[in-house]
């Protein structure tokens, strides 16, 4: 009779170092109850953000959009809504595949196939009513993909946007270029080619380093707007698959971070250069642990198919 003694040992050294494992981002869908499309974008206003909010719709998948937290050493956003061409689920790590995708078998946004120049599929769109006191509109946000890097100058092209009044602010700083997998990227797929804007992305092709599904983002970029004081304005954050329904991308707001700027009652504007993403190239202990952890669970299940033998 064999011992289970070495088994044990190594199940609890397993245990030990899940715990020691990073904090994970964590997401809640739309449910109804807790997340609802007005509790998300109620969660986008800071103290004194100088917008009153008049009415929210939302378009696309219950399972595609909801909050998240945990991605300070991420994604470099802490916490804030999440809206994807496909499941919130598939933004949460460890990079476990080149592709993660969930098809919706939803229709794409009339608006976003115009901008991706291609039919679009499985949309989410949350339109929010608002009036502000100030003259200009400023959220922080990230877009990544699951497109990254394999399809980048493809077709596959996913689009985003972040329409104030029907204009596309979503815009590459100091560019006239929309941010899109096409226009921002690092070329090959070591995220080591020389591209335009490469500076603004952070490769995790996968397996890749950083705690998300997603092989692909970029820093935390800031949208700078033009909006009209004390009447109802409109955001519409919109995303969706190009060209299929598959390969997830995914576009995260800041809580807190949705702000009035530059009238008479609300502070100036601030220029916020993009923030860095996490470094990509050391893992950290968390990361380790989470191999470790990995590695165990591989061990024992050798273990179990071993013993079915
Ligand atoms: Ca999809
Ligand atoms: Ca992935
Ligand atoms: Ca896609």
């Amino acid at each position: 009779m064999r011992s289970h003694v070495p088994k044990m040992l190594l199940g609890g050294l397993c245990l030990s170092l899940s715990a020691l494992a990073h904090a994970q981002i964590a997401v809640t869908p739309i449910n109804g109850t807790t997340v609802t499309k007005d509790t998300l974008a109620a969660s986008l206003l800071g103290a004194n953000s100088g917008i009153t909010i008049t009415d929210v719709t939302y378009a696309g998948a219950n399972i595609a959009t909801g909050e998240f937290s945990g991605g300070t050493n991420i994604l470099g956003i802490a916490s804030g809504i999440v809206l994807t061409s496909g499941s919130v689920n598939n933004v949460v790590g460890p990079n476990s595949s080149d592709g993660e995708t969930t098809d919706n078998g939803l229709p794409g946004d009339a608006q976003l196939t115009v901008l991706a120049g291609a039919p679009t599929e499985d949309a989410s769109v949350l339109t929010i009513t608002f009036v502000p006191t100030g003259t200009t509109l400023q959220f922080s946000y990230v877009f990544g993909s699951e497109e990254y890097p394999e399809f980048v100058d493809s077709e596959f092209n996913d689009v985003f946007a972040l329409f104030v009044n029907g204009t596309n602010r979503a815009i590459i700083p100091n560019t006239a270029l929309p941010v899109a997998i096409n226009n921002l990227n690092c070329g090959d797929e070591n995220g080591a080619g020389a591209r335009p804007n490469c500076t603004l992305y952070v490769n995790n092709h996968f397996p890749g380093t950083i705690n998300t599904q997603l092989d692909g983002f970029t820093k935390v970029l800031t949208l700078t707007a033009p909006v009209n004081p004390g009447v109802p304005n409109t955001l519409k954050l919109a995303i969706a698959d190009t060209s299929d329904g598959i390969l997830d991308s995914a576009v995260f707001i800041a809580g807190g971070s949705l702000t009035s700027c530059g009238g008479p009652s609300q502070p100036p504007c601030v220029t916020t250069p993009p923030v860095p993403g996490p470094a990509a190239s050391i893992p950290t202990l968390g990361e380790w642990s989470l191999l470790l952890l990995a590695m165990c669970a591989g061990l024992i299940g050798m273990n179990a198919l071993r013993n079915r033998g």
